[in-house]
């Protein structure tokens, strides 16, 4: 028995916020977890409930503790335990088979957040891949408009920390719910309501930001672009628009303007809609007030029209003349506040074929020379988050794929791998993370040593690329000196080892407060903001600004959204969740229907169906239906989840996904 001991660490899963943990172990097990009060402005103590309760993934039952290897049919469930060292050299063996007789791009890694940490993705595994030839993936599920429409416009500039929406006059929270998402925003908009700010929010569900808003736009999902360009319009027909700095500080405003002239504040509200008369009092409110901040989430982004939406909020602060005060402009991601390049890129290897990850289905099942052999799933749990579940599983079950899942869990797409290999947490690994909304970077050390036989990326990776011959050991970088590249390449390393020294193993958390347009300026090579970009341009049917309709083909439909909930991480943490989640729609929705609460239901469309009860409220506006994102199939009747029922269509720009495009019918189910 060991004393407790107090560890520091630092959450890098993907999530804005980016907290400081206290982590007590004992034993060498997580026996609790908690923010710390210090080393970060943002956590201030305060941690979510997921995080809170990690002992429970970290020690629980649905652990991955060794490599395993199916022995039943495929999806079954049958599996044996096998020593690293097989499971290894089963893997490179098939890696490198798939490699010599059907060329390395029959191979795909998929992945995406995993642990968003730096040391466990683009690093080995990049090197891997890359040495071996296999096809690339389009990392798409998620930040493809938003991150664009940002590069574009303004190169990612930095956005208002959110700390300093206490100074706001006017805060618009539009198409995220803090609450579940990026918690340390809600104290900070209380704070700044009972000083007299003002609250709006954009969201189709009556979220716990919009019960306290002065006004809450429930707009139809995928209609924001059309309600910003009414505003924007609105602005200049007033006269209320800061002719001055669109014309110092900005490109394409005339464009801008002319895109927006056909949406009157009437056109707007029938498309989005909402009432005419709330609209023109929120664009009342936007222009009188200052500062006035905008919070744009990616609740905006997961349609049709993503990319001109996001582009149409972010114009909003420019027309409005909202910048170049504290605590006044946008916050969208602060990603790029980080410029971290650990130096694993592919250097002079030639591009392979790459792959949009939202069509992961269809490449499992209807690629062409070569066929997908091999998948290597990490970093993600694939079968529970990507659109088109059903096509993604057929996918999965094809015989002649051979399927590895590395993950902590026994994830839904572990269940269907050939070869499951056991990743360490990050409170069992060294990690480097930094936030998309506070402007953080952590270093952490482990906290415990790794549960069972899990191993990390970093060290995994290393070793199948020297089993696979691509390299060769002496050549790959340690991890310790991957850690000092990734602090070297943000053009700060010496001020962070300093900070770093002086804490031990600790987590340097750097503060920053930009002003917009005052400390930072657009990082576009004119040092202005485009308005009219036109890397946003989605050729004749998908212009910039332009609004596409629903397809009459699902008139009459609910427009089925699934957004995340303070339960998971995306899926992560999904295996602890209730054993059945309802379907949330508008009461004379259901009455339409003859549903009555609690009753089972088929909620369904072509691409599938999901069997659960329903639940009524008013919460969510009408036409509209609500599945959380990220459930596990032992989460409904039928084992299917909202991606059963999500397109794999895509933003016409980059290729983005479009989850919320989802259209479906709801009835009462049979039995
Ligand atoms: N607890 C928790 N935190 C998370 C995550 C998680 O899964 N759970 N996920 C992390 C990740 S990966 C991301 S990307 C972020 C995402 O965090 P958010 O930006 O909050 O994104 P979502 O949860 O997708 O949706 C946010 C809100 O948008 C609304 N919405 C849906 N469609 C529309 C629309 O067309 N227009 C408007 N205006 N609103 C719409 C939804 O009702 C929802 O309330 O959160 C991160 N943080
Ligand atoms: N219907 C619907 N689907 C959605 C969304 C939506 O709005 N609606 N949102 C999308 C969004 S925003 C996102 S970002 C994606 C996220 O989708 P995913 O990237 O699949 O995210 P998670 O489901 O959290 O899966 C991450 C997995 O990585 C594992 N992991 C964590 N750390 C490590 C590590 O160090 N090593 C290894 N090997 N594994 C690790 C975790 O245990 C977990 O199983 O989901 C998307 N899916
Ligand atoms: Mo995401």
């Amino acid at each position: 028995m060991s004393a407790p001991a107090v560890v520091p660490s630092a959450c890098p899963l993907d999530c804005p916020d980016n907290c400081s943990l206290d982590v007590t172990v004992e034993d060498g097990r997580i026996v609790r977890v908690e923010g710390a009060r210090e080393r970060n402005e943002l956590t201030e103590g305060l941690i979510c409930s997921k995080v809170r309760r990690i002992a429970a993934h970290v020690h629980g039952d649905a652990r991955v503790a060794h490599p395993h290897l199916r022995v039943g049919p495929k999806g079954e469930g049958g599996f044996e335990p096998l020593s690293w060292d097989d499971a290894l050299a089963l893997v490179a063996a098939r890696l490198v088979e798939c490699r010599d007789r059907f060329g390395g791009e029959s191979i795909l890694p998929y992945s995406y957040g995993g642990s968003n940490g730096r040391l466990t993705q683009d690093t080995t595994d990049a090197l891997l891949f890359s040495r071996l030839g296999a096809s690339r993936l389009a990392r798409t599920v998620c930040a493809i408009p938003t991150g664009l429409a940002a590069t574009a416009m303004t190169g990612k500039m930095a956005g208002v920390a959110l700390p300093d929406y206490e100074h706001a006059e006017l805060i618009v929270v539009w198409g995220t719910n803090p609450h579940a998402t990026g918690i340390h925003l809600v104290p900070i908009v209380e704070r700044a309501r009972a000083r007299g700010a003002k609250l709006v929010v954009v969201d189709p569900r009556r979220t716990g930001l919009a019960v306290k808003a002065d006004l809450h736009l429930a707009v139809r999902p995928g209609s924001d672009v059309v309600v910003a360009l009414a505003a924007i319009r609105e602005l200049f027909a007033s006269r209320r628009a800061d002719l001055a700095f669109l014309a110092a500080s900005t490109t394409g405003s005339e464009e801008l303007r002319r895109r927006a002239e056909p949406w009157t504040i009437g056109r707007a509200a029938e498309v989005a809609g909402l009432d005419a008369g709330e609209l023109r009092r929120f664009v009342d409110l936007y222009a009188a007030s200052s500062p006035a901040v905008v919070r744009c989430g990616w609740g905006v982004e997961r349609n049709r029209n993503g990319v001109s939406a996001i582009a149409a909020i972010l114009a909003l602060p420019a027309v409005g003349g909202k910048f170049r005060v504290r605590g006044g402009g946008y916050t969208l991601s602060n990603s790029g506040a980080w410029k971290l390049d650990a130096g694993f890129g592919t250097g002079t290897a030639p591009a392979t074929r790459e792959i949009n990850m939202n069509r992961l289905g269809e490449a499992l099942t209807a690629l062409d020379d070569p066929p997908l052999r091999l998948l290597f799933v990490y970093n993600s749990n694939a079968l529970a988050t990507t659109p088109n579940q059903n096509l993604v599983r057929r996918g999965l079950a094809r015989e002649g794929l051979f399927t590895v899942v590395f993950d902590a869990v026994w994830t839904d797409t572990a269940r269907w791998a050939d070869v499951v290999l056991p990743a360490t947490t990050f409170l069992e690994h060294r990690e480097l993370s930094r936030g998309y909304g506070a402007y953080s970077l952590h270093v952490a050390e482990p906290a415990i040593p790794p549960v069972g036989e899990s191993r990390g990326n970093f060290q995994v990776f290393a070793e199948l690329a020297v089993r696979t011959g691509v390299a060769t050991a002496a050549e790959i970088p340690s991890e310790a000196a991957t850690l000092e590249r990734l602090l070297d390449s943000t053009g700060r390393g010496e001020a962070l080892r300093a900070e770093l020294a002086g804490r031990g193993s600790g987590v340097p958390s750097v503060g920053e407060r930009p002003v917009q347009f005052v400390d930072v300026l657009p990082a576009t090579p004119d040092r202005r903001m485009h308005l009219a970009p036109p890397e946003l341009e989605g050729g004749e049917t998908a212009p910039l600004y332009g609004f596409l309709p629903e397809p009459s083909a699902t008139e009459g439909r609910l427009a089925l959204i699934s957004p995340a909930t303070s339960r998971t991480i995306s899926s992560t943490f999904g295996q602890l969740g209730p054993e059945r989640v309802p379907v949330e729609l508008h009461p004379d929705d259901a009455a339409a229907r003859g549903i009555s609460q609690g009753d089972r239901v088929r909620v369904w469309n072509e691409l599938g169906e999901v069997i659960v009860p329903a639940r009524l409220t008013r919460s969510v506006r009408r036409g509209v239906a609500v599945l959380p994102k990220g459930l596990w199939s032992r989460q409904t009747a039928n084992g299917a989840t909202a991606n059963a029922l999500a397109p794999d269509t895509l933003t016409t720009v980059g290729g983005g996904a479009c989850f919320n495009d989802a259209r479906v019918e709801i009835e009462l189910a049979p039995g």
